[in-house]
């Protein structure tokens, strides 16, 4: 196909990219469904993508990967700034020079055999001001209809390079050339040794090589959504954040909009769909993962989700837990190492139903029992659903302008020592609570080892793509400009368990109720006490109408474990000298006011 643009950098770039990669031919994307029937026919053709049944789930694809290549691989992952000192103690380093030559001579030959696809993609509606215009090359026709889903492909954003001579390189491969006559692999990748997902933050440019999953592969999420655009924040005076963003709205109409940070895994995407069980109050979702912020003319930070769709994870998604998220993914939707069901449908663990007919196919492509015990869904198994086929998406989740965000809220998994909820003083001490959040790790991450408690920014430990005290010190510079126009802060843990193992809070929709509490404090409707740890609910303010909590489990997820802070105060004052003497003073600040306070 002749070029569908005249624009001289990014033709240079895509004829650099074919000379360097030698693929058998260049296919530029437009973002149709014509493109994508005919990708997922190919794909089917080949054995890479089963078809659903079409009554049962309309549209709809399931993939099984290879079984080394399931997740984010963060030990293969480099933030290659010029300066060592500006990637921080966060990130992996590689000198760039050094990392695009490794690089090169992998890429050198990589997409023999293969198509290389150049796709056109917005993140963030197209044309907005606070949208990013990006292209990426990719070899595998798996990213090209996952990248149809997430981001707004399309012709038009060639249009818009045109105009301003500005995009984002995004370079993607799967790491596997094919000799003549070799037969494909069902889902070839590099081993891990070769696997890079290399950032180059002063470049704007993205280079990935020999993986196809996720947030290695579908490049506008983590490393562009998170890693380049977290350093152009840091540079513009932005933010670009791993949070989700809902709308909350009284039974008189006011609405909150509220913005929440949590690890990977951590039920972002159940947050973010929520069913609200406070009568008359309603949760309609904008994003779920990452939100693009600025502040706007009238002094307010302003949010918009920068993708199109939800790449969730399965296992635990039922309808009880997010019924939302099924239904986004009821039809015109992708599956990533689920279980393939004998009459055609997907199903995997903690469904809220057993395996239809007791088996299938499981993500390893195996036939599987149920019956057999062993897991049939990976753990970071994916759903790719469109954000419009989620029956409570807010109707201004695309409005370019954005939302104003009225309530950030920080959190982990901590089954132990951190209450329900508690405000924060100020905003810097919400920049504080969320510098030192902590969870216990998940999945989504393939390779973080025997961790018990892991100190997490602003969830954002993956994808800062600079210096973390650079980052933390970035938090409070916006809380500066916003001034008393800045968001509340509030951190909260749904995870608290009983040492026997019981859950001391019921979650999903019951959330809404602290939620609630939260916009009570924005009004100024109710006091909250003040404890060594922040504001917290006075008994009866935060609802609890209609909830069969005994009172002891009450008392615990509302106590503040003095020792237990204690414990995790020293933890986290060793984990704050990873900064060094980046790390901001108003951080050391909080330490020792909360040092003082716990001991007080
Ligand atoms: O394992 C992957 O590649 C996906 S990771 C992911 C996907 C969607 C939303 N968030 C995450 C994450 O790791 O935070
Ligand atoms: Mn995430």
């Amino acid at each position: 196909m002749n070029a569908p643009t005249t624009n001289k950098k990014l033709l240079d770039w895509v004829a650099e990219i074919e000379t360097m990669c030698t693929p058998d031919q260049v296919v530029w994307c437009d973002g149709s469904t014509e493109e994508y029937d005919r990708l997922m026919a190919e794909m089917v053709e080949t054995g890479m993508a089963i078809k659903l049944d079409e009554a049962k789930r309309p549209n709809s694809y399931a993939f099984n990967s290879d079984p080394s290549d399931v997740a984010r691989v963060e030990s293969r992952t480099y933030i290659a700034s010029v300066k060592e000192e500006d990637a921080g103690p966060t990130n992996n380093w590689i000198d760039p020079n050094e990392l695009k030559e490794t690089m090169k001579k992998l890429y050198a030959g990589c997409m023999k055999g293969r198509t290389m696809y150049v796709i056109p993609f917005s993140m963030g509606p197209i044309g907005s001001d606070i949208a990013k215009n990006a292209i990426e090359i990719t070899d595998s026709p798996y990213v090209v209809v996952n990248m149809h889903i997430m981001a707004r492909v399309s012709t038009d954003v060639l249009g818009l390079i045109e105009k301003t001579d500005d995009f984002i390189p995004c370079l993607h491969s799967v790491g596997a050339p094919l000799e003549e006559g070799q037969t494909d692999s069902r889902w070839p990748c590099a081993p891990l040794e070769d696997k890079y997902i290399a950032h180059f933050p002063e470049e704007n440019l993205i280079w990935s090589y020999g993986s196809g999953y996720g947030g290695n592969a579908l490049l506008g999420k983590k490393c562009l959504a998170l890693r380049i655009a977290s350093a152009m924040a840091g540079r513009e005076g932005w933010m670009a954040e791993h949070m989700l963003i809902l709308r909350f709205t009284s039974p008189e109409g006011k609405q909150y909009h509220i913005a929440a940070a949590f690890p990977s895994a951590c039920g972002k995407t159940n947050l973010a769909m929520l069913q609200s069980t406070v009568p008359g109050w309603k949760v309609e979702t904008i994003g779920d993962d990452i939100a693009w912020m600025k502040p706007g003319a009238d002094g307010r930070l302003y949010a918009i989700n920068p993708e199109a769709g939800f790449f969730g994870v399965a296992p635990g998604t039922s309808e009880n837990s997010n019924p939302m998220a099924l239904a986004s993914c009821a039809s015109d939707a992708i599956f990533t190492n689920v279980v393939v069901t004998a009459d055609k449908d997907v199903w995997w663990e903690d469904m809220g139903y057993d395996c239809p007919n007791g088996g299938g196919i499981d993500w390893k492509n195996n036939e599987w029992a149920q019956a057999s015990g062993e897991k049939g869904a990976h753990p970071n198994s994916r759903f790719t659903a469109r954000a419009d086929h989620c029956p409570v998406i807010c109707p201004d989740w695309e409005d370019p302008a954005g939302v104003p965000i009225d309530i950030f809220v920080f959190g982990g998994k901590r089954t132990s020592t951190v209450p329900l909820v508690h405000e924060a003083f100020s905003f810097d001490h919400g920049v504080f609570m969320g510098a030192t959040a902590s969870s216990e790790p998940t999945a989504a991450a393939l390779d973080l080892g025997n961790v018990s408690l892991r100190f997490d920014p602003y969830a954002m430990t993956p994808f800062m793509g600079y210096h973390g005290g650079d980052y933390m010190q970035h938090w409070f510079d916006m809380g500066e400009k916003l001034g008393d126009k800045a968001p509340r802060c509030f951190y909260v843990n749904w995870f608290r368990k009983t040492d026997d193992g019981k859950w001391l809070w019921p979650g999903f929709g019951d959330n809404s109720r602290v939620l609630k509490w939260m916009c009570d404090r924005v009004e100024g409707k109710v006091e909250a006490r003040e404890t060594a740890i922040g504001l917290m609910p006075i008994d009866g303010d935060l609802t609890l109408e209609g909830l069969d909590i005994a009172a002891e489990d009450w008392a615990e997820l509302m106590k503040v474990d003095i020792d237990g802070y204690k414990k995790t105060l020293a933890d986290m004052k060793a984990y704050l000298a990873k900064f060094g003497d980046k790390l901001p003073a108003k951080i050391s600040e909080q330490v020792d006011a909360l040092e003082a306070r716990l001991n007080g």
